[in-house]
């Protein structure tokens, strides 16, 4: 089981507690699909995703986005059993969306660029190991069911 600090706690919550997610969704999942474009493939019915300019002006990308940082306020209810959490999810994406496991790492990569982005100085190295160690243990909750 992992464990946390009281300090990683702290931080942890700390950074959630100022998280703006209709701000940061589109921007970290956005960024996904321009930086990792072979990412773009789930995402077929989202209409046009030809370029950056598109790709950060389409709706249903910022929807998404939103809907996918919504999802890492599970990790955070359940920080003593992330990967209890995360199993349905984890499942949903094995089972019926087929999206490979690989990608979890890339798209927690670009929300961890959009949040020191946004932080600035106070995203301090603790304060990176502390956010890197939560995304780190929900990508692999989210690889879980994957067989
Ligand atoms: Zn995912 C969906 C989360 C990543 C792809 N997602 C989803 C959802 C959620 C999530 C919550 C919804 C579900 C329902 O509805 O039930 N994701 C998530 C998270 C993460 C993710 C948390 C990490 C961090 N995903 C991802 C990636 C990808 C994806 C990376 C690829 C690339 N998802 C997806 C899809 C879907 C989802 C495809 C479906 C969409 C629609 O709407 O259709």
């Amino acid at each position: 089981m992992v464990q946390w600090s009281e300090s990683e706690r702290t931080i942890i919550n700390g950074i959630f507690s100022h998280l703006d997610y209709d701000d940061l969704g589109p921007k970290a999942f956005s960024r996904c699909l321009i930086v990792y474009p072979w990412t773009q493939r789930y995402f077929s019915s989202f209409g046009n995703l030809h370029n950056a300019e598109a790709i950060m002006g389409n709706a249903n990308v910022a929807a998404h986005g939103i809907k996918v940082l919504h999802g890492l306020d599970l990790g955070l209810k359940h920080m003593d059993d992330i990967m209890g959490a995360y199993a349905e999810l984890s499942s949903l994406h094995s089972e019926k969306l087929h999206v490979d496991p690989d990608n979890f790492k890339l798209l927690s990569d670009c929300i961890t660029i959009v949040v020191a982005a946004k932080l600035g100085k106070a995203f301090t190295p603790e304060t990176q190991a502390a956010f890197h160690k939560f995304l780190a243990v929900v990508v692999s909750a989210l690889g879980k069911q994957y067989h």
